[in-house]
């Protein structure tokens, strides 16, 4: 059975509701990531050296680490039943998580910083997310439902775990409205509710 370790709220959700989605069977186990310690007490470290989270045991006992990989591999082992995978479908799946990762995910590491941070560096922060997120509204083409287009994804849970951060922020998405309809839809999936509430966070 596969196991995910994760922490409330954190980009691991994304894999945790991609599950929940797939219906698939799978254990959880909360990481205190400051501590480097499991909900059992295990040492994180020797499970991912790391870290941090998402890491997912696979069902053949492999570890996998990193949000983009895990969710390209949910992807391809799941998804072909909903989706048509194409070459060309994969790239655009890496390329919106590649966006998501090293672009909009990173562009929230200032201000969850846990160091004091000047006001000019916090300004210069706010002023790169709001960019992101403005290129994430570009990416959202009008009409479509999700990401990549009518199908949902893997891409569609890590974007709303994302997004999900802008409400612990003083971060309002009114400016966005493709973003902020795409954060309810997503939200309002069975799938993200149950991994909310099993997070604790509803
Ligand atoms: N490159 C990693 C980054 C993962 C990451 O940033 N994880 C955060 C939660 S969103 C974390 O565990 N931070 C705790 C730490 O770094 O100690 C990935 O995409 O999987």
């Amino acid at each position: 059975m596969m196991k995910l370790y994760y922490r409330a709220g954190a980009c691991s959700m994304a894999t945790h509701i991609v599950l929940n989605e797939l219906g698939a069977a799978f254990d959880l186990e909360r990481v205190d990531t400051q501590a480097g310690v499991t909900e059992s007490g295990t040492d994180y470290k020797t499970i991912n050296s790391r870290g941090y989270v998402p890491a997912l045991i696979l069902n053949n006992g492999e570890t996998l680490t990193e949000n983009a990989a895990i969710l390209q591999y949910l992807f391809d082992e799941y998804f072909g039943d909903k989706v048509d995978v194409t070459i060309l479908r994969r790239a655009r799946l890496q390329e919106a998580l590649s966006f998501l990762s090293s672009e909009l995910h990173a562009a929230f590491r200032p201000l969850f910083a846990k160091r004091s941070i000047p006001e000019s560096e916090l300004q210069h922060a706010n002023t790169i997310l709001r960019k992101r997120v403005g290129h994430f509204e570009d990416m959202i083409a009008d009409g479509r439902e999700f990401v990549l287009g009518t199908a949902y994804t893997p891409v569609d849970a890590y974007a709303f775990v994302i997004l999900n951060w802008t409400t612990v922020l003083d971060f309002p998405l009114d400016d966005w409205p493709k973003v902020k309809a795409f954060y309810e839809r997503v939200k309002a999936r069975p799938a993200t509710q149950k991994a909310l509430a099993q997070e604790g966070l509803s």
